[in-house]
């Protein structure tokens, strides 16, 4: 009969997190913040104790710092000790944000159910099912918060030196805290030399949002961490449930566990003509991305966009009222900034037709834009010009170009309208 096995995949828990920046605008959301990694850490083990598992891996950065607080200590260890009680093993490796040397010693030891990998070299466990062996898992552990330049994380974790461990186990299983090729910085590895190994699944860490390689039929996998900190972890956030299968693709389910969403919002108020369709806009668009996102509070970044003849209206005072009115309104969604990136209507056809000085500047502009050589010349000068360091920016060249004329249009359109 064809084996099979389940496991949960989670990582990059950092209980401890500190959000900072949140307490300035709302000390009730900073609460609810401070709160959202315990509760989404619980979430996890909850369905770890409920979805009929045979193991849990972590694959690093339990804690947010290498110096983790007693409190948070415990906290893990509760919750592994829960596990513990149901015969679930959890299988863990350190990362850069809690590795090896810095707190193992100083707690206390984690409950028996926990194995974890060796930071000197690949090591590996077997896990026994009916008596059998059915999954061999190998890491390897961060030792200190940087790993060595030129070296392997994954070195000597394959197939093949797994099965030396039980060479009738049917499934093997790599545990690693790698940038992969997607943050050189942290212990890079190539995808292809990891797909050499023929492991059937590589449960990586340090990668925050969830990333399968190759995308059909992955054996590469990023769980993403259990609930997003700032701005830049936007979505949902959560653990994997993986089943492997002999003979077949790794069956991947993502739970969610993050108790706050983190958005970016683009409303384009093109068609507004007053500021409280403005704020009907926002919170229409607020109401559709909280139904996609399996998770009832939403902190957000609302970005307006579109060219609106509310454009000088939008001064920062306004913004920041229509923040706090919208805020007030709904206690589940809170808004952390509203950013006018609107711009003036402007009558090209017309501007042309007068002939006046900003037809001369736009037809400047689009034999600007229309010469890409030419402008990147011109601009890599003026930074060479004044001993500046050249930005990579020949990419967004058609973009910058657009967003200058407007600018310039803009300011043009305020001093003509004052
Ligand atoms: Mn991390």
């Amino acid at each position: 009969m064809a084996k099979s096995t389940t496991f949960i995949h989670a990582s990059d828990l950092h209980l401890g997190a500190a959000f900072r920046g949140v307490r300035d605008l709302s000390p009730v959301w900073a609460d609810r913040m401070l709160k959202s990694i315990p509760d989404a850490y619980r979430q996890f083990i909850d369905y770890a104790l409920t979805e009929s598992i045979d193991f849990v891996i972590i694959s690093g950065d339990v804690f947010d710092s290498s110096h983790p607080s007693y409190a948070d200590f415990c906290l893990f260890c509760d919750g592994l000790a829960k596990l513990g009680e149901a015969n679930i093993p959890v299988y863990y490796c350190t990362g850069n944000h809690d590795p090896f040397t810095m707190w193992i010693h100083d707690y206390g030891d984690l409950p028996d159910n926990v194995f974890m990998f060796d930071p000197n070299e690949a090591s590996f466990f077997v896990f026994e099912k009916d008596g059998e062996p059915l999954v061999v898992l190998g890491g390897r552990s961060y030792y200190n918060q940087t790993w060595p330049a030129g070296q392997d994380i994954s070195e000597g974790i394959s197939r093949e030196t797994a099965l030396r461990e039980s060479p009738d186990a049917p499934f093997c299983v790599g545990v690693i805290h790698t940038g992969l090729d997607i943050d050189p910085t942290r212990s890079p590895v190539k995808p292809k030399e990891l797909l050499k190994r023929h492991m059937d699944y590589w449960a990586c860490g340090h990668i925050h949002h969830v990333e399968l390689v190759p995308e059909r039929d992955p054996s590469i996998a990023f769980a993403g961490c259990i609930q997003g900190r700032d701005i830049h972890e936007t979505g949902p956030h959560g653990v994997l449930k993986v089943t492997l299968r002999q003979n077949m693709p790794a069956d991947i389910t993502f739970l969610p566990t993050a108790q706050v969403v983190w958005e970016r919002i683009e409303v384009d108020v093109a068609s507004c003509t007053t500021i409280s369709d403005i704020q009907e806009a926002i919170t229409t668009q607020q109401f559709e991305r909280n139904a996609d996102s399996q998770c009832q509070n939403m902190l957000c970044r609302i970005t307006l966009t579109g060219a609106t003849p509310l454009h000088r209206e939008l001064s920062t005072r306004v913004l920041e009222d229509l923040r706090l009115v919208i805020n007030d309104r709904y206690p589940f969604f809170f808004i952390d900034a509203i950013v006018n990136d609107t711009r003036a209507q402007l009558d090209r056809k017309a501007l042309e037709k007068e002939g006046l000085f900003p037809a001369v500047y736009l037809s400047t502009m689009a034999h600007l834009a229309n010469d890409k050589t030419e402008g990147l010349t011109y601009i890599e000068q003026q930074f060479a010009d004044r001993d500046l360091p050249v930005p990579h920016f020949q990419r967004h060249f058609e973009e910058l170009c657009s967003q200058a004329e407007t600018l310039v249009l803009d300011l043009l359109n305020e001093k003509t309208n004052k």
